[in-house]
């Protein structure tokens, strides 16, 4: 065996030299790995013993990508391209052994081989759109020659890691190798290759898969028509599709130049920036600095769960999903029934809908039970009470799951905004008590804030950590303060909106705004969609706020017809002109000074700006650990917009200094409550790097 570098080696297997690719964690194509492909294929072409060449790596994956950290530094050593070129003009045989993942430039790679053989529990994937990008190496032009446009658009523009048996069926890889064996797989494949003569196939001269398409512009429309709500606001996925039409229609060398301009188009944009720093604060958002990686992490294999209303069910179903069995505590069998029934109505839509089987549904609904007292809570490895928002109820429950709940339990509440460290008070074991903030569907919403009360043990946020993990959630930990750090932050959001449609703006000009920023809803309408009545009393309302006034002319929001806006029979938005007369009278009788000449730029300036603030004090108070924590809670939670980065993320493509510079006129015109807060100032007087 011959070392190429510290990454690589050549072993000839009899007639058949085998490149090791070694860079541990992924074997992203950095510069010494480029390096090592390059030497290692143009060495084993040289070589007059080898007739055929296999590329295969070491550790848990394929190539899975160009080195995201490498991006927008200075070119070291072999480009992509020569690597590329060197493979795929090889006079022998080459051929791609994929395990794990062959993602983006790995794919790349593999398809400049003239082969490719995988196994089983192989992905392979073009996933550059998830990061703002295309695939930048050729990538666009010869999938699409190998799979056909139709599979390449889905493929390119969900970024999804197709299954290596369903790989084998659209032509991506050429031959399967049994779970384990990829190394003989690929060298006996290699050596039939080579003994049948079988030609060096170049994927960028394949034309039978696109052939069809050529012209053939509604396949596109269509497409573009398919994903136009999911991708909205995004570059990344026309552009990948324009890539498409041009590998259809024009001829390979042209196809890369349009590859390349778009390509560099997005890299050098702020889209992507922002998706690929979302990567990476994703991979750092579960590491708790003072949480060392040996802390003892509990296994939990039973849940229980207190009220089976829309939070409880929906939490419980993310157990069952994932095969742990949950006990659903309510106050009466009716309750119960109910809370149970619409569980039960969830997983029928979701078959109904063919995302999971008739079989599946009655094994998650097993692992449902449900039980009317507390006192059935004695066994489980945690609790998470999930009752309305009330401190004394709350308490009352902590006091009683101490006396019940086996020793080491993990007692956590979903409150969203309550004080946990109180809550942790009613018990002998604060060590224990946490908080697990849902979100609502709780079932389908990806985020967790863990709150970490001032006695939490370690090895509970350990452990939460990896429950969270286990029921695919995203999780920050997050430290006890009202609202946490994303409904805190959200009041701000919700402040200046509510002062706004005071002072002239309307409803819908600020949903309008933060629509177009990139929010799948403005506030407002979703306030319709919540029901304005929420934590109303017909019998105490007193038209003193805004909302008063709306719920009392019987405006609930969108189950009542109306609301901030008013409802067509299928639930489709206008703005109304009663809505407008109520709000001017409202303001009027306030003298609140209105004005007609509110910008769209205001509004998202008043609107945005002092979340960014609120995210420093977050900061400065130690209640979320590092900023792109705090992105990671509104891009996941929230709707803030993947390509903006969340609003931390944001205020840097501003300028911190510009936001600054606005609070401080704010907080001179408008109030004390635009007061920027004392890190933020530090930041830009210092030139802090906050990221
Ligand atoms: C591209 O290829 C562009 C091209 O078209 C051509 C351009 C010319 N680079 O996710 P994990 C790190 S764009 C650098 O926790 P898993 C990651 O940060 C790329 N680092 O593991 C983490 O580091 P740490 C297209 C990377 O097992 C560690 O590896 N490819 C890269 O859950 C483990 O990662 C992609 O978009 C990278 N490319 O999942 C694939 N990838 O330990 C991106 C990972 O310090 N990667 N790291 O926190 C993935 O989707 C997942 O990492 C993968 C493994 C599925 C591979």
């Amino acid at each position: 065996m011959s070392t190429i570098n510290e990454v690589s080696s050549l072993e000839n297997h009899s007639n058949i030299a085998v490149l090791t690719l070694n860079s541990p964690p992924v074997n992203a194509l950095s510069a010494n790995v480029r390096e090592g492909l390059h030497e290692g294929v143009k060495s084993a072409i040289e070589d007059s013993a080898v007739d055929a060449i296999v590329i295969i790596c070491e550790g848990r994956t394929f190539i899975a990508g160009a080195d995201i950290t490498e991006f927008g530094q200075a070119p070291k050593g072999p480009s992509l391209y020569e690597v590329q070129d060197m493979i795929e003009n090889s006079t022998k045989p080459v051929v791609a052994a994929i395990h794990g993942t062959a993602l983006g430039g790995g794919l790349e790679v593999a398809l400049t081989c003239h082969y490719r053989i995988a196994v089983p529990s192989a992905k392979c994937g073009l996933p550059e759109v998830n990061l703002g990008l295309l695939p930048g190496a050729g990538g666009t032009q010869r999938l699409p020659r190998i799979v056909g446009a139709a599979k390449a658009l889905v493929m390119m523009t969900s970024g999804e890691h197709v299954p290596a048996e369903q790989c084998l069926t659209m032509g991506l890889v050429d031959e399967m190798a049994e779970e384990g064996k990829l190394l003989e797989g690929a060298l006996s494949f290699a050596e039939t290759i080579v003994s049948e003569k079988r030609p060096l196939v170049k994927v960028r001269d394949a034309e039978d898969k696109i052939a069809a398409d050529k012209g053939n512009d509604a396949l596109f429309a269509d497409f573009r028509k398919s994903i136009a709500r999911k991708t909205r606001g995004f570059l990344a996925p026309e552009y990948n599709i324009q890539c498409i039409e041009a590998a259809v229609n024009k001829p390979f060398d042209e196809g890369i130049k349009v590859e390349q301009e778009l390509f560099m188009k997005l890299m050098t944009g702020t889209q992507s920036a922002a998706q690929r720093y979302m990567f990476f604060a994703q991979r750092q958002v579960t590491k708790i600095p003072d949480i060392e990686a040996d802390t003892e992490v509990k296994d939990i294999n039973s849940v229980g769960v207190i009220g089976a209303g829309t939070m409880g069910g929906g939490i419980s179903m993310n157990f069952a999903n994932v095969g742990i069995p949950v006990t659903i505590i309510e106050q009466s069998q009716e309750r119960l029934d109910k809370g149970i029934g619409i569980i039960r109505k969830n997983y029928e839509n979701s078959a109904a809908k063919g995302r999971i089987t008739q079989a599946q549904v009655e094994e998650r609904m097993n692992l449902i039970e449900g039980k009317t007292s507390i006192e059935a809570l004695d066994s489980q490895d945690m609790i998470i009470e999930a009752v309305f928002e009330n401190m004394d109820l709350k308490k009352d429950i902590f006091k009683q799951l101490d006396g019940i709940c086996k020793q080491g339990a993990i007692l956590a509440s979903n409150t969203s905004a309550l004080d946990v460290n109180v809550i942790a008070a009613e018990t002998n074991r604060p060590e224990d008590v946490i908080g697990l903030h849902f979100f609502s569907p709780a079932n389908v919403m990806r985020l967790l804030e863990i709150v970490r009360g001032e006695k939490t043990s370690k090895s509970v946020v350990a452990s939460s950590l990896a429950v969270a993990k286990k029921i695919k959630k995203i999780a920050a930990v997050v430290g006890v303060c009202p609202g946490f750090v994303g409904n805190r932050i959200l009041a701000q959001r919700q402040r200046e909106a509510n002062k706004l449609i005071l002072e002239g703006a309307l409803p819908w000009d600020i949903d309008d705004a933060l629509f177009d920023f990139g929010f799948p809803m403005g506030p407002f309408a979703m306030s319709d969609l919540a029901g304005l009545d929420i934590g109303w009393n017909k019998d105490t309302s007193n038209g003193e706020s805004l909302r008063d006034v709306l719920c009392e002319a019987g405006r609930l929001g969108q189950k009542s017809g109306k609301g901030f806006y008013i409802y067509d029979e299928n639930r489709n938005k206008s703005p109304d002109p009663e809505v407008e007369a109520l709000i001017r009278k409202f303001g009027e009788e306030r003298q609140i000074r209105m004005r007609d000449n509110i910008t769209k730029e205001e509004i998202l300036e008043r609107c945005l700006y002092p979340m960014i603030n609120e995210g420093f004090k977050i900061l400065e108070e130690g209640m979320a650990i590092r900023a792109s924590d705090i992105d990671i809670v509104w891009t996941n939670g929230y709707g803030w917009p993947v390509y903006e980065g969340g609003p931390m993320f944001y205020g840097n493509t501003i300028g911190f200094d510009k936001v600054l510079f606005w609070l401080k006129k704010a907080e001179l015109e408008l109030g004390p409550e635009f007061k920027p807060s004392a890190y933020l100032e530090k930041v830009v007087t210092e030139g802090i790097n906050i990221f």
